[in-house]
């Protein structure tokens, strides 16, 4: 357990939970509260006993994006996005281990893409997103742009944003934003079985995996299958990949030690 004033960060059996903890203002992100995520999840990154990391909102909200209350005239966008969003959103990028969204209520601007830039994206269906930017006459940053066009195409990126309309949970899911949906009464126990999942899996592999896919987005075939090459040649060095195999003759489950 580390201490924070905005945020609740813990670790227990492999998985390394941070909450978001202004629930007063739908967890809006003030300068604190920024900072302290950058160091939560850099802590996260580093401790090897970690093997899945989660990000989830307490109260009502995952998170309502920056503190609005906190803008002033004179404040440089450019400024607040590359010293206290952006170096969130490359952490969470760069982690070498899966990084689970549980988008338990609204995910509004920078808050909406705090979730999309994790892996593995579990929503409750009552939760909505919202690109919130084009209400305050601003457009989508902390990698609104990057993520939503790549998952669901250039129209529908846009109308989202341009319009700045909520979308449910079941749209978010057919969309292909999200990965599950569960009622609120079944978030807790549907969302600890993916995240069991995770934290139980060939930690490196899942590393490579998250490196591949990402090479893959802006990189033509042959570039690629070179890419998948060289990174299937680490992969295939790792203890996990022994262990794998060992099992699958032994027919039986594998126990991966994420090494
Ligand atoms: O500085 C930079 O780097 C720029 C970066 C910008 C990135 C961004 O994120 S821009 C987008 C900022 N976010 C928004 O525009 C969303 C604003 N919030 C809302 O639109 C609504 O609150 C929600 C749709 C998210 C939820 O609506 P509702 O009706 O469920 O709740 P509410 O009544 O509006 O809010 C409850 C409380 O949370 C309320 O506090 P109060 O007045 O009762 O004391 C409200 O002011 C507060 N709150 C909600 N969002 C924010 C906020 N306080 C500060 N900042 C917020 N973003």
């Amino acid at each position: 357990m580390y201490e924070f004033e905005t945020i609740k960060a813990e670790i227990k059996e492999g998985v390394g939970k941070l909450t978001l903890n202004r629930p007063e203002s739908l967890n809006a992100f003030n300068e604190k509260m920024t900072s302290e995520v950058q160091s939560a999840l850099s802590n996260f990154a580093r401790d090897e006993n970690i093997r899945c990391a989660v990000i989830t909102g307490n109260g009502r909200a995952f998170s309502a994006g920056q503190d609005l209350k906190e803008v002033e005239s004179d404040t440089s966008f450019s400024d607040s996005l590359t010293r206290r969003y952006n170096p969130i959103i490359v952490l969470i990028s760069r982690m070498q281990k899966p990084v689970v969204a549980l988008i338990n209520g609204v995910a509004a601007g920078a808050g909406m893409s705090l979730a999309l830039a994790c892996d593995f994206k579990i929503m409750s269906s009552t939760a909505k997103l919202l690109q919130a930017f084009i209400r305050v006459g601003l457009i989508p940053d902390s990698g609104s742009t990057f993520f939503l066009s790549r998952s669901i195409g250039y129209s529908r990126a846009f109308e989202l944003a341009s319009l700045g309309n909520e979308l449910c949970a079941d749209e978010a899911l057919k969309l292909g934003i999200v990965n599950r949906v569960f009622s609120q009464e079944e978030f807790k126990e549907g969302s600890e079985e993916i995240i069991q999942r995770l934290v139980k899996g060939p930690t490196k592999a899942y590393s490579l995996l998250k490196k591949a896919m990402n090479f893959a987005l802006d990189h033509d075939l042959e570039s690629t299958l070179e890419y998948e090459a060289y990174l299937q040649e680490i992969a295939g060095r790792t203890e996990d990949v022994n262990e794998g195999v060992k099992a699958f003759t032994e027919k039986r489950l594998p126990v991966f030690k994420g090494r």
